[in-house]
């Protein structure tokens, strides 16, 4: 096998956001842009000897063109084993997960996770650390500079890989005469033997056999086999309870982001009045994300995370209690009331789930969630969307009590962070930012100023100082704090693809019982009104509505 230097150009525009970097497919698909981005990355880490690399994804257009280049220029750069899940499918919690089991250097995910896929849709590519977890900003930084330089690349002559098939393939010597190794392995059955270990799967089995009804949705994306062997082969469900699993380039059509939108399959079935099944879930594109319903019942992602903490000790991989939890910064304060009974300390980083890995790693957090549909755990260092479920499941199989029910106990013991998220997907970029720019020019004038019957106590840009490595990451979402504890967050998201998506938090705590009963909309109506007010949203943007609301 032969070493091939290629000169290339750099693109300007290979800057990591959230979650790796996203783009159309068809900007990966320019002359060297996926080289030159795998490139810099190898330029930025220090590969050691026997290095190991995971790759996978899932499984959406572009996936096994991308994972054969990776391939050979992983062999050109110095590793000396590549771990490819069958097919080239790996969720992003089972690439963590196989990173930490086989204790390899590190790992690559194809993934755009819940953009839509297909020709016309977006594909992305993030790094995972040695932990398991997502590279910190350090790393993505370093990527982005190098990529703004490169001048050429390194590819091995390797002939196309069998990515099918599990075993190995070895080639001839590369580098130092080392062999290079492909391995194709089962990680479905490495992830469903982790979610074995940690729950208590005679308990859920026995749930699913007495009448208990559940749907799960895949979305056409990446937990569909998963699924099947973890609800079908080893819960003894039946196949009636999974929905769209059968992975697809482009994700059936549909947009594979479990919300209230784009599950409307599910929700429909979910909220069919007295013919709604007792229990819903849905996972994402890359199956970190999942959103829980009940029978006709929402269960707010950040409400979610604040429950699974409350009842930790139901399942047996935490009986000994947790250590502690952490949240992005606009996710509800919901589980900060959790761990204050719990006597445990509770950590607030920005949006993404690369700043819960030190966290993790320093044991000071067990569970973590961002308000985003993502929740888990420290058995890995990503969110994990069938985790979430089960972790459901096995509260509900000893609780012996409807989600529903379970939610109105907790808020008559914690009280209710009423929560919603507003989201304006694809506008103008430059009319995004002059929102963003008029919220900060109030910065001076806001706090004490009355709005109805909230007063506005606070406003900054969210800076976080990692507890751990004492890194600062600035302008992380502009917070609007009121007196009584309510609050607006307003955020530009780094995930999309297409101009700017402006998100809107709200938040309000409601300890009157009472009231708990109220949908979100409807208690959060005032705060609406005042983010509309405060951001100059609509004229700014002539939308007069959110794409998405949660
Ligand atoms: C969004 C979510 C964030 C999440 C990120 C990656 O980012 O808000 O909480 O970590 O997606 O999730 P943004 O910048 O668009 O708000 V995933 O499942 O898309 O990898
Ligand atoms: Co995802």
């Amino acid at each position: 096998m032969k070493i091939i230097v290629t000169p290339t150009q750099p693109y300007n525009d290979q800057k990591p956001g959230t979650s790796g970097l996203r783009k159309k497919v068809k900007i990966f698909q320019q002359t060297h842009y996926l080289e030159n981005f795998v490139q810099s990355l190898f330029d930025t880490l220090t590969v050691p000897n026997d290095a190991v690399l995971v790759v996978g994804g899932d499984g959406r257009y572009h996936n096994r063109q991308a994972i054969q280049t990776i391939i050979s220029m992983a062999a050109a750069n110095g590793f000396t084993r590549v771990l490819v899940g069958q097919g080239g499918i790996l969720s992003t919690p089972a690439a963590s997960h196989v990173i930490r089991k086989y204790k390899t250097f590190g790992g690559m995910v194809l993934s755009a996770s819940h953009n839509q896929g297909g020709i016309h849709g977006d594909f992305g590519i993030k790094y995972n650390i040695g932990n398991g977890g997502p590279a910190p900003e350090k790393i993505t930084d370093d990527i982005f500079a190098k990529s703004k330089v490169i001048a050429e690349y390194k590819v091995s002559d390797l002939a196309q890989v069998d990515i099918d098939t599990i075993g190995e393939t070895q080639f001839d010597g590369v580098v130092a005469g080392q062999p290079f190794t492909v391995q194709v392995i089962n990680a479905v059955q490495d992830y469903a033997d982790l979610m074995q270990s940690l729950f208590d799967f005679k308990a859920i089995k026995q749930l699913l056999a007495t009448g208990f009804e559940m749907k799960f949705d895949a979305m056409h994306a990446v937990t569909g086999p998963y699924a099947k062997e973890i609800f079908v082969n080893r819960l003894s469900a039946s196949t009636d309870s999974l929905m769209n699993c059968e992975p697809s380039e482009d994700f059936g059509g549909g947009h594979p982001d479990p919300n209230l939108t784009y599950a409307e399959d599910l929700v429909k079935i979910m909220f069919a009045g007295e013919n709604a099944l007792d229990f819903g879930a849905a996972s994402d594109g890359d199956g970190d994300r999942n959103m829980i319903l009940g029978q006709n019942f929402f269960v707010t992602p950040s409400d979610s995370l604040a429950v699974l903490a409350a009842n930790a000790t139901l399942v047996p991989a935490y009986a000994g209690g947790i250590a502690g939890v952490a949240r992005s910064m606009p996710t509800s304060g919901a589980v900060d009331r959790v761990a204050a009974k719990l006597n445990v300390p509770s950590f607030e980083t920005p949006t993404g789930w690369k700043f819960f890995g030190n966290l993790m790693d320093a044991g000071k957090v067990t569970l973590c969630g961002e308000e985003s549909f993502g929740t888990s755990s420290s058995h890995v260092r990503e969110k994990d969307g069938l985790w979430a479920v089960l972790f459901w499941l096995n509260v509900i199989a000893v609780k012996q009590m409807s989600v529903e029910a379970i939610l109105k106990a907790h808020w008559l013991e914690y009280g209710r962070n009423v929560y919603s998220r507003h989201d304006y997907e694809a506008i103008p970029t430059d009319a995004a930012n002059s929102v963003i720019a008029h919220i900060k020019a109030q910065f001076a004038s806001l706090p004490g100023q009355v709005f109805g019957n909230y007063t506005v106590k606070l406003c900054d840009d969210f800076s976080y100082h990692d507890p751990i490595d004492g890194s600062v990451s600035n302008n992380q979402g502009i917070r609007v704090l009121f007196t009584d504890g309510s609050r607006i967050v307003f955020r530009l998201s780094g995930t999309g693809t297409e101009g700017a998506t402006l998100r809107i938090y709200l938040e309000a705590y409601e300890p009157d019982s009472a009231k708990h009963h109220l949908d979100a909309q409807v208690a959060l109506a005032e705060m609406i009104q005042i983010a509309l007010q405060i951001s100059q949203l609509v004229e700014k943007t002539s939308r007069v509505a959110p794409t998405v609301i949660t």
